[in-house]
């Protein structure tokens, strides 16, 4: 079990709640040297720099650029007297990939995972009505015992560079929002829902767990703020009459209100926003409400310029806009959690979320994609190095599952993106990692993982596990492009056939397939890269899917263009989106919109 509570920071009558966002002081550690210099105790330098934000695109030279090593950060904190009885605890949305926190000189915290939330209780080390000294040393390298999978690598120079084995710019830094929190000695620590409709009333049943053994109360409060009801106790069944549900893009939230209570008094308060709404799984049907749903929509990535991975209140605006403009239902997080804020965006406007953990790169390839279309086969579970990833991998879905459970919009967890399923090697470590996210998430969403393109009915030991098959397929791109786009066409049925004839009973989904595009391009007839080629692959490939009654979604990638190492395979980026990274139509955004507004949202099935 987590030692820190992941609940989100909210202010109630017993939290508070102080924003550390901001300009903190700032340098680079290539010697390593930091500690024995002692700036546990302060940095050197004036440098200041943006929190929440990737350190990467700020500056000029390519040396800070693609910096690997240690980074410091550093802020003075205020802690007013009022605390004196309280918990307190800084929080950090994401340091990426891993951190150490000094308070006041102290190391007071570890946390290793660069994308999801980790709390430093700093109660016993800070001073009261005082500037409190908070430094943070972070590091970015990559190595194959953590998620996302890389390596780190000296050049000639002497200066270390990163190797990802996946797709994406290794954007590092606090990227997300840094609060500092007081809450009450004896607090509310986590909290459990699940869902059981019955006609048009609804059961949500509860779990609480608190840090004391004061009795629990639970209240439901409709968003007109109306008490719909109220339960005693850590554990209990609130019964709604006539339950207005969650469903797709037509969202309705309630708000739970849990008390600790001491003879009358409030010890400590929470609130948590809620949707009544069931998931699963029957059959080729994914069943939201007991009804059936098509999914379409996007991969996306928290990237944009000049923050690159960092937080951005207006990009995730205008993401949400224009996916509600295309008309999209739903988007994987891939490949890693995004910011706590966007779930409950999600939560808001009622798309559906497929939560992904960081595991990308389990391939042994520099970029699996490449790798992938060879059909060579590597055992990339069967290192040495194996049971240190797979802890790395599972204390991350137990941090993504924690942090993410209670969000309506959450309905499955992806657990790997394409990693090598060729191996016997990577059957136990796969029923590792889905048995755990089993038994972490009561409301046993389905789970799934991405299949890669040789991921194949007659290759892969691992789809079994999937309570939902999620392809990602790039025939008429990577595999056959071009005018051989034909032949791309029959390859990619011959595979669907084969798919189909093993009878799975299960939902399919495409969580990625998508074509290269430069918005700068028109070509006529088309040729690769251009806009006119976007259409026709998104033509052929949409033919597909819609002669295969089992594909129960789309979820083309990507959402918009996006940054990625440099190299031959890329043109500053990928540039698979839907929408430029300014987040600017390209000519298929038009296209998609006639598609998926056209598409019923029970899409190939008869309920
Ligand atoms: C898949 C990956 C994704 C890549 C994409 C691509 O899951 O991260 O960006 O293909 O090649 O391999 O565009």
């Amino acid at each position: 079990m987590l030692d820190y509570s992941m609940l989100y920071p909210r202010e109630t009558v017993s939290r508070r709640v102080v924003s550390q966002d901001g300009m903190w002081k700032f340098c680079l550690d290539e010697q390593g040297a930091g500690e024995s210099l002692n700036w546990p105790e302060g940095i050197p330098g004036n440098e200041m720099i943006p929190v929440p934000a990737s350190f990467q695109d700020f500056y000029t030279t390519k040396e800070i650029r693609e910096y690997a090593g240690d980074l410091w950060y550093e802020k003075d904190m205020f802690v007013p007297e009022e605390w004196k009885e309280k918990k307190i605890l800084i929080r950090f949305g994401a340091a990426t990939h891993r951190a150490v926190v000094f308070v006041n000189g102290i190391r007071i915290a570890d946390h290793e995972g660069g994308f999801l939330p980790f709390c430093a209780d700093v109660t016993e080390v800070v001073r009261y009505n005082a500037c409190n000294k908070v430094v943070v040393k972070v590091n970015n390298e990559l190595t194959v015992t953590n998620i996302p999978c890389g390596q780190t690598v000296t050049l000639p120079t002497g200066r270390k560079m990163c190797k990802p084995y996946f797709d994406f710019f290794n954007y590092a830094g606090l990227q997300r929002s840094v609060w500092l929190t007081a809450v009450p000695k004896e607090s509310i620590f986590d909290i459990d829902t699940d869902y059981e409709l019955d006609g048009t009333d609804a059961k949500v049943s509860y779990t609480v767990k608190t840090t004391g053994e004061h009795p629990v109360t639970v209240e439901l409060f409709d968003a007109g703020g109306h008490s719909v009801a109220r339960s005693e106790g850590k554990e209990g069944v609130l019964s709604v009459k006539g339950a207005r549900l969650w469903e797709v893009r037509n969202a309705y939230l309630y708000r739970l209100a849990i008390r600790i209570m001491d003879d009358g008094e409030i010890v400590d308060e929470y609130e948590q926003e809620i949707g009544i709404r069931t998931v699963k799984v029957s059959k080729t049907e994914i069943l939201i409400n007991g009804k059936p749903v098509y999914l379409r929509g996007f991969g996306k990535h928290e990237d944009s310029d000049v923050v690159g991975r960092g937080f951005n209140m207006g990009v995730m605006k205008r993401d949400f806009e224009l996916m509600k403009w295309i008309g999209a239902n739903s988007f994987r997080t891939s490949h890693y959690p995004y910011s706590e804020e966007i779930y409950q965006m999600a939560d808001r406007e009622g798309f559906l979320i497929i939560d992904e953990v960081p595991a990308v790169g389990l391939f042994e390839s520099l970029m699996n994609f490449m790798e992938a279309s060879t059909g060579k086969k590597t055992a990339f579970f069967a290192k040495d190095t194996t049971p240190v990833l797979l802890q790395a991998h599972l204390r991350a879905i137990e941090e993504m599952i924690t942090r993410d459970k209670n969000h309506p919009s959450v309905i499955a967890w992806s657990l790997l993106n394409e990693p090598e399923t060729t191996d016997e090697a990577a059957v136990p470590y796969f029923k590792e990692v889905f048995d755990r996210a089993r038994s972490l998430d009561v409301q046993k969403r389905p789970r799934t993982f991405t299949l890669v393109m040789n991921s194949l009915p007659g290759t892969c030991k691992c789809y079994q596990f999937s309570d939902i098959i999620a392809l990602n397929r790039y025939y008429g791109w990577y595999v056959s492009g071009g005018y051989d786009i034909s032949n791309g066409e029959v390859l990619f049925r011959k595979e669907m056939d084969a798919w189909e004839a093993l009878n799975l009973d299960k939902p399919f989904l495409f969580t990625e397939y998508g074509a290269d595009t430069l918005a700068s391009e028109h070509k006529l007839p088309s040729v690769m890269w251009s806009q006119e080629y976007q259409d026709e692959y998104l033509d052929m490939t949409h033919k597909v899917f819609d002669s295969y009654d089992f594909i129960k979604g789309e979820q083309i990638w990507n959402f918009a263009d996006f940054q990625t190492t440099e190299g031959i395979m890329r043109v500053n980026g990928n540039k698979k989106g839907v929408f430029t990274r300014q987040r600017q139509p390209k000519d298929i955004a038009y296209k998609l919109k006639k598609r998926w507004e056209n598409l019923p949202l029970n899409y190939k099935s008869d309920i």
